[in-house]
């Protein structure tokens, strides 16, 4: 069990420490000359002959030192609330108090300290101005117990109900990935840097490699001590100091407010989504990207808070917020965070985080809101999902799931309904039906896109998933399509997408130029107009012709002549005959077939060359009879 004092400057948590342990702890000479606690003070004591080591978290009551007071309270079981006699409940009493009802530390006690210097009736009344303090929160009821630190009266009391709430402490969960928010660090002779904490989650082992700091450096836990004995493993719930090597590794690159972690929950983030609560206590509404302190694990680091339901929390409520940090911390569901003002000098409230890993976009959404929503009302990976996913268009990062409930995936039992994508970058999870729904929508933007566009085959996997403006990123778009392409639903001609059963055609507008011009070309036989004798829009009737050029329907034999297809099929199968009766055709019996000008004749004769009909040696020409037109031709 883990005890951390909590209470006003100068109440006696220190002293009532040293009467219950009977150890000073060690103090540094700023606080002995000053006679205040300024930073956390750590004491091991058996509460009783023979029992196991109680691990206490002396914290300091001065206002200035409420950052450390903060540091301290993290992990802690049980919060030792200590008010005075004389003076009863003041600020940091109320603070403190609100800090660790934030944190939900799951007890408190209560000892009423310096009752040898007042009357009785005195600390009746200091009673009942506790129970009204703790009457609205979750300690409402807790034992208080009257004692002096100096005479020793109650301290046995006092003990008893430490030793009742001992026997009775909720074991934490040793499951998920270990997790140690540093609280401090020191080198000691002969065996090198240790660093000390609160083990919030799973277990650590000697010979465990762990990730440390902002930069995930790897580290090796070379020996331990848990709740300050020598031990081989640790688990959450217990003060861990840890004898760590690694190559160059200082001690000034350690400070309180770094992570341990099992490596694979390393994941420094800077935003992160939370159930916000204000003090009641505070005097007016907090207002949407206030600048804030966020205190997390031994952190603290300063951002700003955007509420995501409204433009302002009023006080003593709660609602979604995104807090956008300045600096990454680590966090993961479920951990709980405290907010202080700019300044530092206030606590405003706190929450607990939903999720580590928030989105920048769409993060007011209704389908965000109600994944928020799930989040807060079940803590369980399998049974949360669902509702998540059925609130994701674009499905959830496993990877990120693992982080964010720290939970291994080789744990998890996943719901039928939920399908696992393989991506080019790795696996993403969907609810089948959304999944589904994500293939109907594609298959209508590119019945869309062929509507838009009919003289079009269709458009390329970049074009198509710009054409949808679709959030999936492109790994799992490509995943999309090929099933649909796997199941025959869309269709590749090389690089062009389209629906089974999609032809090409013009568009009306063309259309209608066509069949204007469409008579201009049969009167014309083997001698098409050129384009700028077509009449009309010279630059309309080229856009239409080399269109249908691409669509097969015309063939551009140089630049501005285009015969139609009929045409020069017709023209081939002159060719082919020729070819029938002579293997080599010249050019001179062409012209003569087809009745046009020498260079005419060999401008169509070079397309021929090109699109493969025939093959040119000199001025003389083979018909190639495995080209596709050859093959179409019946001379
Ligand atoms: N008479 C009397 N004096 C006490 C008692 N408890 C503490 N004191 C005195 O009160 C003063 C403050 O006690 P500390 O234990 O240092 O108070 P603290 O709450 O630890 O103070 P910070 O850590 O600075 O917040 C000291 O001079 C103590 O001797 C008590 O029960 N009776
Ligand atoms: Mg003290």
């Amino acid at each position: 069990m883990i005890v951390g004092t909590a209470g006003h400057i100068d109440h006696g948590k220190t002293a009532l420490l040293q009467a219950l342990t009977g150890q000073a702890g060690d103090r540094r000479r700023e606080e002995r000359e000053r006679g205040m606690t300024i930073d956390l003070g750590y004491l091991y004591a058996a509460l009783e002959p023979g029992a196991a080591l109680t691990g206490f978290i002396d914290v300091p009551g001065h206002e200035r030192f409420t950052h450390n007071m903060l540091a301290g309270a993290q992990g802690i079981d049980l919060a030792l609330l200590v008010v005075a006699a004389d003076d009863g409940v003041m600020p940091q009493t109320r603070e403190h108090l609100a800090i660790v009802e934030l944190l939900g530390v799951p007890r408190a006690l209560i000892a009423i300290t310096k009752c040898d210097r007042v009357e009785p009736s005195r600390v009746q009344a200091v009673r009942e101005q506790i129970a009204t303090l703790l009457a609205p929160g979750p300690y409402a009821g807790a034992p208080q117990i009257a004692l002096s630190n100096t005479t020793g009266e109650g301290i046995e009391t006092l003990r008893q109900a430490l030793l009742d709430a001992q026997e009775n402490v909720l074991q934490r969960s040793a499951h998920g990935g270990f997790r140690l928010a540093i609280d401090r660090a020191f080198s000691v002779a002969g065996a090198g840097i240790v660093v000390t904490g609160t083990a919030l989650s799973g277990q650590v082992s000697v010979g465990d490699t762990l990730l440390f700091g902002p930069q995930g450096k790897p580290v090796r836990v070379r020996g331990l001590h848990a709740q300050n004995q020598a031990a081989d493993s640790a688990t959450a719930g217990q003060r861990v100091a840890l004898n760590l090597s690694a190559e160059r590794l200082a001690l000034e690159q350690i400070h309180r407010g770094h992570w341990l972690l099992a490596e694979w929950l390393y994941a420094p983030t800077q935003r992160l989504d939370i159930d916000m609560q204000l003090l009641a206590s505070e005097p007016k509404p907090f207002e949407h990207f206030q600048p804030v302190h966020v205190h997390l694990g031994t952190q603290d680091v300063t951002g700003r808070v955007a509420l995501l339901e409204g433009a302002s929390l009023a006080p003593g409520e709660r609602m979604f917020a995104q807090i956008l940090l300045n600096a990454p911390v680590q966090a993961v569901k479920g951990d709980p965070l405290i907010l202080r003002d700019q300044s530092a000098q206030r606590t405003l409230g706190g929450g607990r985080v939903l999720d580590p890993f928030a989105p920048s976009r769409q993060r007011r959404s209704a389908e965000r809101l109600a994944q928020l929503q799930a989040l807060t009302t079940t803590t369980n990976l399998e049974d949360v999902l669902p509702a998540l996913l059925i609130n994701s268009d674009i499905g959830l990062d496993p990877q990120q799931l693992e982080r964010q409930f720290n939970r291994l995936r080789g744990t998890w039992n996943l719901p039928d309904d939920v399908r696992l994508i393989d991506t080019r970058q790795g696996q993403r999870l969907f609810s089948t039906l959304r999944w589904e729904t994500q293939k109907a929508r594609l298959v209508e933007h590119l019945a869309r896109f062929h509507e838009l566009e009919p003289d079009q085959m269709g458009p390329d996997r970049g074009r198509l998933r710009r054409f949808t403006g679709t959030a999936l990123d492109r790994a799992t778009f490509i995943s999309l399509l090929d099933e649909l392409l796997a199941s025959g639903v869309i269709t590749a001609s090389g690089p062009w997408l389209h629906l089974p059963g999609h032809q090409v055609r013009l568009s009306e507008e063309d259309e209608a130029l066509w069949q204007h011009l469409q008579p201009l070309f049969e009167q014309a036989g083997f001698d098409p107009p050129w384009v700028r004798d077509l009449g009309g829009n010279e630059v309309a009737v080229r856009l239409l012709l080399r269109k249908m050029a691409r669509l097969g329907q015309v063939h551009q034999v140089v630049r501005d002549l285009f015969y139609t297809d009929a045409m020069l099929r017709r023209l081939a199968t002159m060719l082919l005959q020729l070819a029938a009766q002579n293997e080599v055709i010249q050019v001179t019996a062409f012209r003569d077939a087809v009745g046009l000008g020498r260079k005419r004749s060999i401008q169509i004769l070079e397309y021929f060359d090109r699109i493969g009909l025939t093959r040119r040696f000199g001025d003389k020409r083979h018909v190639r009879l495995d080209s596709a037109l050859a093959r179409q031709t019946e001379p």
